[in-house]
């Protein structure tokens, strides 16, 4: 008779994307820690069985839930950014990180010059103009500002910002961009944040989460940037000083603000709400089918390598 195979254990910090998580339901035993009453009890039960992790987003993964999995190998994430997963613990306790890099460029730099169409054309202010019956009755829709011709400054030069200038230069753009380290780009090179807003037009944030980034973009290169430039954030809003931010959308010391990526997701700030010069999207650079589809078979894949004895795909660290 042929043993049946078991089923590897892994957790489950948050939902994934559905058809992501049916699949791991289904080559896994999955145990939900985001349905456990008691964490700690429903840790310490799996603590024996438990060699990898699954995550997703802010969910990420803590010191502490690796503590409460001793025989933890791999956390896969869904996503790129792995900021919310404690990557020194993960090296110290010798614990793979992977991540999903490149198969979410595309979409993310589409929505990155979308809020930057939307926020220097002012397209949804204007649609909410029409909607509301005043084009009727009090004329013509304001005059907004070009994007050929325009400076984009990236932040952030890695796979993602390379898509957004690559689209950016399509629409007449001109890039430049910062990165803690020179590359060998095509693009000129400011040696600061401040120094390349003060040299475009819009400053486009790509780079990563963490603590290496926070708080970045701030009053020093807001007033760089000036009364007449535009920022636009798809990478983390802990890249941002948020009230500063605020502050100076609301002072129009900047022109505006495109964001798809907040200080207190869902919980944004309601302040952005009230602001004629702010795009806000909830999220969604990645946000399609076709997307979320790759993004969950790159971090099945790294689950089913491991758990097969082979190397990873995508490893962080
Ligand atoms: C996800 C992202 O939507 O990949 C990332 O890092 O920001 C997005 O693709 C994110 O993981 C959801 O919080």
């Amino acid at each position: 008779m042929r043993k049946t195979q078991m089923k590897p254990d892994i957790v489950l910090t948050t939902k994934i994307f559905p058809p992501t998580q049916a699949t791991l339901e289904q080559e896994f035993a999955c145990h939900r820690l985001y349905e456990a009453a008691d964490r700690s009890a429903f840790l310490k039960q799996l603590a024996p069985q438990v060699r990898a992790l699954a995550t997703f987003g802010a969910a990420g993964a803590d010191a502490k839930l690796m503590d409460a999995l001793p025989k933890l190998e791999l956390i896969s994430n869904f996503g790129v950014g792995v900021d919310a997963i404690d990557l020194e613990a993960a090296k110290k306790r010798g614990i793979i990180v992977t991540n999903t890099p490149d198969v979410l460029n595309g979409c993310v730099a589409d929505t990155a010059i979308a809020l930057t169409l939307n926020v220097m054309r002012k397209f949804p202010q204007s649609e909410a103009y029409l909607r509301a019956g005043y084009w009727a009755t009090r004329g013509d829709y304001e005059k907004t500002t070009s994007l050929g011709g325009k400076t984009m400054g990236v932040l952030g030069l890695g796979r993602i910002g390379e898509a957004i200038a690559g689209r950016a230069l399509a629409f007449g753009m001109k890039i430049r961009y910062h990165n803690r380290k020179k590359k060998g780009a095509a693009y000129p090179y400011d040696g600061d944040p401040a120094a390349l807003a003060r040299n475009s037009d819009v400053l486009m944030i790509a780079t990563p989460g963490g603590a290496g980034t926070k708080a970045l973009v701030g009053a020093k290169v807001l007033d760089a940037l000036g009364p007449k430039g535009f920022v636009v954030n798809i990478a983390r809003g802990s890249v941002v000083d948020e009230p500063v931010l605020l502050d100076y959308l609301r002072r129009g010391r900047i022109a505006g603000a495109g964001l798809d990526v907040f200080a207190n997701e869902p919980n944004i700030s309601s302040e952005f709400f009230a602001l004629d010069n702010a795009v806000i999207l909830p999220h969604v650079g990645s946000a399609t089918n076709e997307t979320r589809g790759a993004m969950g078979d790159l971090q099945v894949e790294n689950l089913r390598l491991h758990f097969a004895g082979k190397p990873v795909r995508t490893r962080v660290v």
